[in-house]
């Protein structure tokens, strides 16, 4: 492998996959080791000219600001709401995510935990495990997949992949967007219209200040009593006191979330809640995944350096410039 003649500030640790390949490509630079971070970043911040991020740490202006020759900066994850992409642009610093390789991935994801949800079999087995079951069956549950419309808000990549499983499922779907796509599933303009018009809404909203709490108390009573929410976009979308209220009075009857506000950390009152389904953030969190991640990582880095080409640019910062 040939060693490109290159600095780069590795804010986040990535896992030895993609770890390994920028050390062996870059000079690398890892602030999450850094015993004094601003020491580092004052110490090496001219000659930084790319930046791998990622695990939800915020790239923003202030620190663009202290890397004057920054030219790149590779996301670990299809979610860029860590980095400050508009900022960037107009700084001419490119922004890259990870878009498609994950999406079968967290589609998987967001099937099963509507399963789960639904159908409850973490608390199935919960049941099983506390050695009830000897006692008499676990209740047949109220709620069911069979003739439920589902509507997906974000009808991306990973929506598309959730939407080709559902249709195998015999559910009706609709989606919320930015768009029309005229593609045969019926489409929604805001988000109270599709909550008012299916059974179970599965989130794959991404976050930043569009979408900041759009899931509210009015969007839960659309939802109704007989409603799942299933969220695995990003936990700053939802109103998460008006999910927990929602949950606990029965405005809605049911949650199954793999994304928080203030994750790791997840409110007791949610923990409490007997008819939500809670996973830690696992959505493309399989090692196959991770790596083909992890490898796009690197190849927009290596591309950048080597051919001046980013492989995924986000929408914020195209290539070649508009
Ligand atoms: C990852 C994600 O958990 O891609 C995303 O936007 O949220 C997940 O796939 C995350 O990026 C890893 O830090």
């Amino acid at each position: 492998m040939t060693k490109i003649d290159v600095d780069i500030l590795v804010i986040a640790k990535m896992g030895d996959y993609v770890q390994d390949q920028l050390d062996a490509r870059f000079r690398t630079h890892k602030l999450y080791e850094a015993a004094d971070p601003d020491a580092m970043i004052a110490e090496v911040g001219p000659s930084i000219r790319g930046m791998a991020a990622g695990a939800h740490r915020n790239v923003d202006i202030e620190l663009m600001d202290k890397l004057p020759n920054l030219e790149i900066v590779t996301n670990f994850g299809v979610g860029y709401d860590n980095v400050d992409a508009k900022s960037a642009g107009a700084r001419g610093i490119i922004v890259t995510n990870t878009p498609d390789v994950l999406s079968e991935e967290v589609a998987d994801t967001a099937i099963g935990l509507m399963i789960n949800t639904v159908r409850e079999l973490p608390q199935a087995e919960q049941f099983l495990r506390a050695g009830k079951w000897t006692s008499g069956n676990y209740p047949l549950t109220q709620n069911t997949l069979r003739e439920k419309r589902l509507g997906i808000a974000g009808l991306g990549r990973i929506g598309k992949s959730i939407a080709k499983r559902a249709e195998s499922f015999g559910l009706s779907i609709a989606y919320y967007g930015r768009s029309d796509q005229k593609n045969g599933y019926t489409f929604y303009e805001s988000l109270k219209a599709l909550a008012e018009n299916v059974d179970i809404i599965i989130s794959v909203l991404p976050g930043g200040a569009a979408t900041n709490k759009i899931y509210n108390k009015d969007v839960f009573e659309a939802l109704g009593p007989e409603g799942t929410f299933i969220n695995i976009g990003r936990g700053s979308t939802v109103d998460e006191d008006a999910l927990i209220a929602a949950l606990t009075d029965g405005t809605v009857r049911s949650a199954g979330l793999d994304v928080f506000d203030h994750e790791p950390h997840v409110p007791e009152a949610l923990m409490a809640l007997p008819n939500a389904v809670l996973l830690p953030h696992v959505g493309s969190a399989s090692v196959y995944t991770r790596n083909a991640m992890g490898q796009l990582l690197v190849d927009n880095q290596t591309n950048w350096f080597e051919n001046g080409k980013p492989l995924t640019p986000v929408a914020e910062t195209p290539f070649p410039a508009k």
